[in-house]
């Protein structure tokens, strides 16, 4: 029950962070007079220890802000103007029930898109599973997640047989070289930095490999800067180094590896002189590092999700995931890379969604192609859209293209939010959602090995409803009667978690609830004994690779644009855009809270002293930054924290709320990596020029 008034003594309730953070913190709300009063991390949790973060530690503002949306809304005004009536809940549950038969009718349900953003990581709201039963029964095409980590997986997946496994991040502790390979966690996971600092306190050498001096970088004891996409070549150039050492671990090699023989040749393909050429960075680093690399046990890996945004992405983070295949390294607790650790929950993910409520396995739509799944798709057309946890007019590839299909006269769209944003000016109807404190959830995470339940602490405001509970309505007045589609939220805890695996473990919705958190079985060094490939090998040669049309060895595969040379593309548009994770905003999650954008200031532009002053641009100028899909607006800085030729950005501004309503993804293509359809946001090649 809730507290009712002042007088009731205060509770404090478990939750967990819901956002699209490795982190997934355990944190405590405190409860008084049924108001939440306090949010804290969890002091007991090993990962979390007490600390959120400058993005959370005003959550609770955050849910009680002004502009929160707290009613369902009709649009009144045209597409993307924003003008909105209040309707009640039944009005637009029948609307939407109305409008979504009418399209099942005349289109099938392939022609309804249940578009699912990252804004909860949840297994019962957000994208681990929100509504996925309910999508189901309808028959609609199927979301593909292509926004975020999708080719590094699937590369992952070759190398080791999982696509969500690797080394855990927290064992890192033990690692005496630690290499950041595209990663900036302390901006963008910033618990793991005191792992890494533990390591440091023992002799752990940390080096950062990211074409931007980051805020992580300039506190490593070294930084490379690649040319964006050319990371794998730069994993062969250090095997390399290690290879002609005679410094692999031919017995790990012999007894947990395949494929060897034709991985050792295309190492010897890339010499470090070779390697310096594709990656720009000096030929001797190359070798220090590769030094380094052969003698240091255990060298860990953190490898995260910036650097497989390329056309050779997934390639990059399998070849990097090879890495400990040589040197032996995937023996020791500290060893390995560490790409994700969601694999390591085995939860009965079928129970949870459902899938054979469907008659066949539908189209899939992928997130990052939203424009043209929305302009260009027939047989059927998309004729309706429900978006929810997810902000595609700030966070999705091509940003032009998405708002001309948002406009269509044809698309019905619903969107589920807790602000008005660029999206939602699009809406037909609009939902009021949940946030994190009010309702109940279940989380993994992606950077560490811990469960957390997440208890509602207080009510819902005004009217909103959590996920669950609007499918449960939007289920009913459909008039469907599949009795999973009515499950409550603590049924469908316990179907995920109706597992042989986590039985083992003692893990149970009431242990959760009692304890909050719980730290998965997971060994020091998971994969020292095998691997759950195919061959139970780490593979160097992969013969499902081959069947699925790559090339079956690990190597290095060019990204789209980035190293063009001499070609049209890159004379006209000299410089590669990197706009990865800002400091304060989490994606566009928080970018409208002023106090956030305040610390976070206007879009930057920054730009090497050379490619500035060849461009006349000085610091603090105001700039244009485009390409043939668009352009959006930034502030110069000129500074050597990036290397010439790369212009660095962030994601997550609103285009609604800055200067050009535009951000980076104004000039992001909506074309996919190598493997999974994955996104390739830096993958992208602009021009910069002072603002007329
Ligand atoms: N504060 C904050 N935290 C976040 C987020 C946020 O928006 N803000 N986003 C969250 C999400 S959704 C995710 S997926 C994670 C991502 O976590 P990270 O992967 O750590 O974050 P990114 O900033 O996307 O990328 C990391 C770095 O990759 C670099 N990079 C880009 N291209 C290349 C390349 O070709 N090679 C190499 N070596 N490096 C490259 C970028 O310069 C960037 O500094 O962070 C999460 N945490
Ligand atoms: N240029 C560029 N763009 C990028 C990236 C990049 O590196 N560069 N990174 C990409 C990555 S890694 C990711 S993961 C994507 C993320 O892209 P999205 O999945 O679109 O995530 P957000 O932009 O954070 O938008 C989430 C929205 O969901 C809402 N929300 C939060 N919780 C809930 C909830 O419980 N219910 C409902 N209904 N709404 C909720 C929030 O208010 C917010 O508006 O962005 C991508 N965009
Ligand atoms: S955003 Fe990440 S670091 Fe911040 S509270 Fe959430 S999980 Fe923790
Ligand atoms: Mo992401």
């Amino acid at each position: 029950m809730l507290d009712q008034t002042q007088k009731t003594p205060s509770r404090r309730v478990h939750g967990a962070c819901p956002v699209d953070c490795p982190d997934t913190c355990s944190w405590i709300v405190t409860v008084e007079g049924g108001r939440a009063v306090k949010l804290e991390g969890d002091r007991d949790h090993p990962y979390t220890r007490g600390a959120l973060c400058v993005k959370l530690n005003g959550f609770l503002d955050y849910a009680r802000a002004p502009d929160r949306l707290l009613h369902p809304l009709r649009r009144t005004g045209v597409k993307g103007e924003g003008r909105f009536q209040r309707i009640t809940w039944d009005e637009a549950l029948d609307e939407i029930a109305d409008r979504l038969r009418a399209v099942i009718d005349e289109h099938g349900g392939e022609a309804i898109w249940p578009y699912l953003g990252t804004g909860s990581m949840g297994m019962i709201q957000g994208v681990a599973g929100g509504g996925r039963r309910l999508w189901n029964s309808l028959g609609t095409s199927r979301h593909v997640s292509t926004i975020c980590t999708i080719a590094g997986s699937v590369g992952t997946g070759y190398t080791l047989g999982h696509n969500q496994v690797g080394m855990d991040p927290e064992t890192l502790a033990n690692s005496k070289l630690i290499i950041l390979w595209g990663s900036n966690p302390i901006t963008t996971h910033h618990h793991l930095w005191r792992v890494i600092t533990t390591a440091r306190q023992g002799g752990a050498h940390v080096v950062v490999i990211d074409p931007v001096r980051t805020r992580t970088a300039a506190k490593a004891d070294q930084h490379l800067a690649p040319v964006p996409g050319t990371d794998a070549a730069l994993a062969l150039g250090l095997l390399h180094v290690v290879v002609s050492r005679g410094a692999e671990d031919s017995d790990f090699i012999a007894r947990h590896t395949v494929g060897w023989e034709a991985f050792r040749e295309r190492i010897f393909e890339y010499p470090p002189s070779r390697v310096a050429a594709i990656t720009g960075i000096d030929e001797e680093s190359i070798i220090a590092l590769g030094e380094r690399l052969a003698t240091t046990r255990p060298t860990g890996i953190r490898v995260t999700m910036g650097m497989q945004r390329h056309g050779g992405g997934g390639m990059a983070v399998r070849t990097i995931s090879c890495i400990a295949g040589v040197t032996g390294d995937w023996r020791h607790a500290g060893g390995g890379a560490a790409y994700d650790t969601r694999g390591f929950f085995a939860g009965n993910w079928s129970a949870l969604w459902g899938d054979d409520l469907r008659a066949k396995e539908p189209r899939g739509l992928a997130m990052t192609r939203l424009g043209e799944g929305l302009l260009e798709a027939t047989d059927p057309p998309v004729k309706a859209l429900f978006v929810y946890g997810s902000n595609p007019m700030a966070s999705v590839p091509h940003q032009n293209k998405i708002r001309q299909g948002l406009e269509r006269q044809d698309l019905f769209t619903v969107v589920a939010e807790h602000f008005p944003t660029d999206t939602t000016a699009y809406a037909d109807i609009v939902l009021p959602s949940t946030m994190q404190m009010e309702h109940a959830d279940l989380h993994h995470s992606y950077g560490h090995v811990y469960l957390n339940w997440n208890e509602p602490a207080v009510a819902a405001p005004g009217e909103c409803l959590s996920h669950t509970e609007m499918f449960r309505r939007l289920a009913r007045r459909m008039g469907l009667n599949e009795p999973r589609l009515f499950d409550s939220d603590d049924d469908l805890a316990r179907a995920i978690l109706d597992s042989d695996d986590l039985r083992s473990q003692g893990i149970t919705l009431e242990s959760l609830k009692e304890t909050g958190w719980v730290r998965l079985d997971v060994p020091p060094a998971p994969f020292a004994g095998g691997f759950p490939s195919p061959s139970g090998k780490l593979e160097f040669f992969s013969a499902r690779m081959e069947a699925d049309g790559f090339d079956p060895l690990a190597g290095y595969t060019e990204p789209h644009e980035t190293t063009q040379k001499d070609t049209d593309l890159a004379r006209r548009y000299p410089l590669c855009l990197i706009s990865a994770a800002s400091h304060n905003f989490l994606n566009s999650t928080f970018a409208n809270v002023e106090r956030q954008e305040a610390r976070q200031g206007g879009i930057p532009v920054v730009l090497h002293p050379e490619d500035a002053g060849r461009r006349g641009l000085a610091d603090g100028a105001a700039a244009r930054v485009f390409n043939d899909r668009g352009e959006f607006q930034g502030t110069v800085e000129v500074s050597e924290r990036v290397r010439p030729g790369v212009v660095a950005s962030v994601k997550g501004y609103w285009p609604r709320r800055v200067a050009g309503a535009a951000n980076a993804n104004a000039t992001v293509d909506e074309r996919d990596a190598d493997m999974g359809g994955g996104a390739v946001y830096h993958d992208n090649r602009v021009e910069v020029q002072a603002l007329a």
